[in-house]
């Protein structure tokens, strides 16, 4: 394992389907990042319903309000922001942080919607310059696995047909529809962001398994010696 000097922690994205389980990996990713090493690890999520910004989303999610489409995307985008230097900070000071999804879901929610199908260099756009992921891992899961566990809540985006439209955006935000994508510049690609696919149509145990195989192939069990990156860079 890495020296325990390594400069500081990880940054370590949880992105996935609704019903593929991410909160529940995203604690226990935690747990066992806890007990590999005696570095500190925190969980964060994002919205981040508890600010004036996080607010307005949660309003709107619970369809308690409407937002321009565009607006909407904004706030998002301006949650991340209120809440960078924190994760800048932190990271610094030697903490790895595990985020229970970031600018990808920010991209796919609203880049699924019929007004922005044709705008995702403008949907990637205002968060350029956030702190960049070490890794993304993407739980996938179909809309079929996601009935047989129950079927979505009650939240403005958890409908069949708007799952499907978020599924297809992030297949093309991981790379793998490549030749879809042609007005996204290479680095927005999941290839060049170390983004993984990890199919959260298994077992918790499993699934869990597999985000650690990730993590720990990643080199990120115990923070890391890599500068920090940007988003889109
Ligand atoms: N969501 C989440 C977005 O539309 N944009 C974003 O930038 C982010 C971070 O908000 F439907 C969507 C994704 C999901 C909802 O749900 C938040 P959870 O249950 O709080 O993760």
């Amino acid at each position: 394992s890495p020296a325990p000097s390594a400069a500081r922690g990880a940054f370590i994205v949880l992105e996935g389907m609704d019903r593929a389980g991410k909160t529940t990996q995203a604690s226990l990713l935690r747990a066992k990042l806890a007990a590999q090493s005696s570095r500190p690890v925190e969980l964060i999520k994002f919205p981040d319903r508890t600010t004036a910004i996080g607010t307005m989303i949660d309003a709107y999610l619970r369809s308690a309000t409407d937002l321009d489409d565009r607006a909407i995307h904004l706030l998002f985008s301006a949650n991340r922001w209120e809440c960078a230097a924190r994760i800048e900070a932190a990271l610094a000071a030697g903490t790895t942080l595990v985020c229970d999804r970031y600018a990808f879901s920010g991209i796919a929610f609203s880049a699924a919607k019929p007004s922005l199908a044709d705008a995702f260099e403008w949907c990637a756009t205002p968060d350029t310059g956030l702190p960049a992921p070490d890794v993304t891992i993407f739980l996938d899961l179909s809309p079929e696995t996601a009935a047989e566990r129950g079927g979505y809540g009650r939240e403005r985006y958890e409908r069949e047909e708007v799952q499907r439209a978020v599924r297809a955006v992030f297949a093309r935000i991981g790379g793998q529809q490549e030749a879809d994508l042609p007005d996204a510049p290479d680095a927005m690609l999941g290839r060049a962001r170390n983004w993984r696919v990890v199919d959260a149509g298994h077992s918790v145990e499993e699934v869990a398994a597999a985000v650690w195989a990730n993590v720990h192939e990643a080199g990120l069990a115990d923070g890391t010696q890599a500068p920090l990156g940007r988003l889109w860079a």
